[in-house]
């Protein structure tokens, strides 16, 4: 039995609540599904004090002397905190603002929140991202694609089995699960077709009913546009040339003192 502890007023910036512009800014990517998990979550949450912006620095391998994990989302709060990690953001944005908080209610809940995320996040993403060397053909390794798809089989067997029947991933609200079970389910659909490999949604019951409902919820539809207009400038070449141009402007700045 745990007993409630005494806040002493002396220790009470152990608990300081979230100030406005305390977080001045996430290092985000239209297409990186991690960064479009903390997205929907600020999106879902209201919070509309947090600039964006795309770290140029992830495209010359640079990233690490901000974040030393040297990926993206990256938080950075303005006495210069940076919060690296998708999980640690969007736990970190539910101890700021309790009261919105998307982790459920109960501890049962939490459980299975945390559960279908971690899913998401460990046995999809995760999987899927380490398989997107593979999708050249001329150079693809077959063995690698399929030990990792393999893994994917597997995970999405899981979720299938652990997915609510209802509108959400997990009860009857939108919480971290569906956060990052979306842009999860997004890399199913429009990136394992790329590896040759049919997209792992369509084997299942569950799972397929679930995402053909959740993309017409406001915020999922939100990043799903996101993700969908980061693709197509990767694809076309538009991603290219504005990281070429940027890079550009910068070296004639140095030139022109
Ligand atoms: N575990 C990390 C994964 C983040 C991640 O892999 N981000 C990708 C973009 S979606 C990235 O920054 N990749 C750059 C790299 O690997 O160098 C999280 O949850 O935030």
């Amino acid at each position: 039995m745990l007993t409630q502890a005494v806040r002493n007023p002396s220790t009470l910036d152990e608990f300081e609540p979230h100030q406005q512009g305390k977080i001045v800014k996430l290092y985000t990517g239209d297409l990186s599904p991690y960064s479009a998990k903390v997205r929907m979550q600020i999106y879902a949450m209201g919070i509309t004090d947090i600039k964006f912006e795309l770290p140029f620095s992830l495209f010359t391998g640079k990233l690490s002397e901000l974040s030393p994990i040297g990926r993206i989302p990256v938080m950075e709060e303005d006495d210069g905190t940076i919060i690296p990690e998708s999980e640690v953001i969007s736990e970190y944005l539910d101890d700021l603002f309790p009261e919105n908080a998307m982790r459920g209610n109960t501890p049962k809940i939490r459980a299975n929140v945390r559960l279908v995320s971690r899913i998401a996040d460990i046995y999809l993403m995760n999987n899927i991202f380490m398989a997107l060397p593979q999708v050249p053909r001329d150079t693809r390794v077959d063995e690698i694609r399929d030990l990792l798809m393999k893994q994917v089989t597997r995970g999405m067997g899981a979720l299938e089995r652990h997915i609510g029947d209802g509108d959400f991933a997990v009860g009857n609200t939108l919480t971290i699960a569906d956060c990052t079970l979306v842009p999860a389910l997004f890399l199913c659909e429009q990136t394992v077709p790329r590896l040759d490999v049919d997209n792992p949604i369509l084997a299942t019951e569950k799972v397929a009913a679930y995402w053909t409902k959740i993309q017409s919820n406001e915020f999922a539809a939100k990043i799903l546009a996101e993700m969908h207009k980061g693709m197509q400038q990767r694809l076309d070449g538009t991603e290219k040339r504005l990281i070429e141009e940027h890079f550009a402007k910068i070296k004639l700045a140095k030139e022109n003192g």
